[in-house]
């Protein structure tokens, strides 16, 4: 279902930025209120992500007006504040099918529109793409201009410090413009936080800025005397910002809903050279006063009815992430040394309750995921006992820290990895689908994939109480509703379950499907067809080889199933052991494909990559059709 465009005459004018800087300035805020209406109800219908877009609609409508986009690059930060920009961007009547299967992408794309200067997902990219494209630009020699867009929670990421240290140094003209509304997801941390926070109490500092800024506006040998005095003002009242110190030219901070004060701003600052950063001071939710409330409940939303105050309450099965929450209280009751690190994200991982009950023992290292790897493996050092919880397609973010800080001097780190496997709705930048292929390669680590959510429970125990880098990787959502034994118990090392064993005669297309993780009730149910044997593997490393070579010899074909890569991922691992040990036996590995996979629900996922107890069975028997 659509939103109906002819209740909002304004933006129906502005489908585009071209037809939006037709728009005479007056008329903005009123197509602001009419942009954020549409965005709500558009939002309410399809799901997604909400609050930060509430937050953008002015910074939004003003970058489209100010600058000349597509040709001038703006980039987004992570893209989850992007949805206003989609709007005005052509693609306001497809936005109910946002993060749908077949439906517009859950962040800017490339491939989607010319307007999505850079595609993104994973935040802290926008400055060192930025100052690529400026780099470009300069070389060109058209007068681009490059804008990126960072929110104070992406600004706390490596990259960007890495790129802001690297553009003052070469001094190409391009703005980063930080939306600060003082959140992450949840509660922005860090001393950046703090630093922020000064400046915009910085009374006097503003005043003073405040006079400059209308000299600003003045004719080029003025602005360049305002610029010089304002500076020599600034060294007088405050320290240099840490963004001057970075060789930035610092404005701000100015209010984020005013539409023309940020047009103004953006005008006297567009002609500006060298590296520009302007602080923008937004409210995350603006607009939609339970969203305001409860902005960390409304950074995304189910589908829901907008006239409610409240989002509709989850209910069903208990969630990994739930698990590994419980998981977590239940270890740290009896273990003080148990520190839980999150890179920002407590509410996705389940550590809401951890970190009220256990605040000494919680850790938010911000949205940084390199750091989070390697904090852990300080504590590590120094006899604490590290858990990390990280999701796998941003534990890709923290690989060289793991190999080099954590499993080369072989630390006792236990790796929760959540969303491992296909993840739904985020789509292609959130997928994962690699982390078992990455991590398989890594001497001394022990991997887990559990098949249910008890086998979770015991996988987090065993891989808690190893000595050494383990890691458990789990789904996003629930699974099949296992009951939970609360003792803290653990299972033998590399130890493989067998599940259901065929009756079939060996010689005959007798078939045993080794799965990884939870894929196990697909196979038990393709086993009922083919009357096929299923082993859980528990273990992706060590694997039980001699599992592996028992069934090889009873067995005429071996079929591994994971929601990992298929390139590198547990079946290739199993094909391998076979090969050395000159155990012929057809091996066909089913699991994610060598492409990347769109967005749609878990389900669609599955069913569209064959992954479901139909598909599976198909490319079972086609592959048994293969028989010379
Ligand atoms: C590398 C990486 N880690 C974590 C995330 C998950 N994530 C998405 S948005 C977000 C918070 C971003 O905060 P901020 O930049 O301040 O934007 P706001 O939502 O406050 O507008 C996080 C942690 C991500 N997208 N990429």
């Amino acid at each position: 279902m659509s939103v109906n465009i002819s209740q909002y005459p304004l933006l129906a004018l502005a489908n585009t930025p071209e037809e939006l800087r037709q728009l005479p300035s007056a008329n903005l805020p009123q197509l602001c209120d009419q942009l954020r209406e549409y965005l709500l109800n558009s939002v309410s219908q399809s799901s997604g992500h909400l609050a930060s877009g509430l937050g953008t609609v002015e910074l939004t409508v003003a970058l489209h007006f100010v600058y000349n986009t597509p040709f001038d690059r703006v980039i987004w930060d992570v893209g989850h504040q992007a949805y206003p920009h989609k709007i005005l961007t052509n693609r306001r009547d497809k936005m109910h099918t946002i993060r749908q299967k077949g439906g517009l992408h859950p962040f800017p794309n490339r491939n989607e529109s010319e307007y999505d200067a850079f595609t993104v997902g994973h935040s802290g990219t926008s400055i060192s793409a930025a100052l690529g494209m400026a780099i470009a630009a300069d070389k060109e020699k058209k007068d681009r201009k490059v804008v990126a867009v960072i929110g104070d929670g992406a600004i706390t990421g490596g990259m960007a410090f890495e790129a802001m240290n690297h553009a003052g140094s070469l001094d190409k003209d391009m703005l980063i413009i930080l939306n600060d509304n003082e959140m992450s997801i949840s509660e922005n941390v860090g001393a950046l936080n703090n630093h922020l926070a000064k400046l915009l109490t910085g009374t006097l500092y503003t005043s003073i800025r405040e006079g400059g800024k209308k000299l600003l506006s003045g004719v080029p040998t003025i602005k360049e005397l305002a610029r010089r005095s304002e500076e020599h003002l600034k060294g007088m009242v405050v320290p240099g910002t840490l963004f001057e110190e970075f060789g930035f030219n610092y404005i701000g901070p100015i209010d984020g809903h005013d539409v023309n004060g940020i047009i103004d701003t953006l005008t006297n600052m567009r002609n500006l050279k060298g590296p520009q950063i302007l602080h923008v001071m937004t409210k995350k939710g603006k607009g939609y006063h339970p969203a305001e409330q409860d902005p960390i409940g409304y950074h995304g939303v189910p589908k829901f009815d907008p006239q409610t105050t409240s989002l509709p309450s989850k209910k069903g099965a208990a969630t990994f992430s739930e698990i590994f929450g419980h998981w977590l209280c239940d270890t740290a009751a009896a273990d003080q040394d148990l520190m839980a690190i999150t890179p920002a994200m407590r509410e996705g991982s389940g550590m809401v309750e951890f970190s009220q009950r256990y605040p000494k023992q919680y850790f938010d290292a911000a949205i940084a995921e390199q750091h989070a790897v390697t904090l852990g493996a300080g504590m590590a050092c120094d006899g604490l006992k590290p858990v990390i919880a990280i999701y796998s397609t941003f534990l890709q973010r923290g690989y060289d820290q793991l190999i080099h800080d954590i499993a080369i001097p072989n630390l006792d780190v236990l790796f929760a990895i959540d969303r491992g496997g296909l993840v739904g709705a985020d789509g292609e930048t959130h997928q994962g689908a690699f982390d078992l292929s990455f991590l398989n390669c890594i001497p001394h680590m022990v991997i887990m994939a559990p098949s249910d959510e008890n086998e979770c429970r015991l996988m987090l125990t065993t891989g808690y109480q190893y000595q050494g880098p383990a890691a458990v990787r789990y789904p996003r959502g629930s699974g099949c509703g296992a009951t939970v034994d609360g003792a803290l118990t653990t299972i033998t090392i590399g130890k493989a379950q067998v599940k259901y064993q065929s009756a079939q005669k060996h010689g005959s297309d007798k078939v045993a499907i080794l799965s990884f993780g939870t894929l196990l009730p697909q196979a038990l149910e393709v086993a009922k067809q083919l009357d096929a044997t299923v082993v859980d593997m528990r273990f992706i490393k060590p694997l039980d080889k001699q599992m592996i070579s028992d069934i090889a010899t009873n067995h005429d074909i071996i079929v591994t199933l994971e929601e990992n890569a298929i390139i590198g991922g547990a079946g290739s691992t199993v094909s391998q052991h076979l090969m050395t040990k000159r155990i012929m036996i057809p091996v066909l590995s089913i699991g994610l494909p060598d492409s990347f996979i769109r967005q749609g629900t878990q389900q669609e996922q599955q069913q569209e990559l064959g992954l479901d107890s139909a598909g599976i069975l198909n490319k079972i028997n086609d592959f048994i059709k293969l028989a010379p």
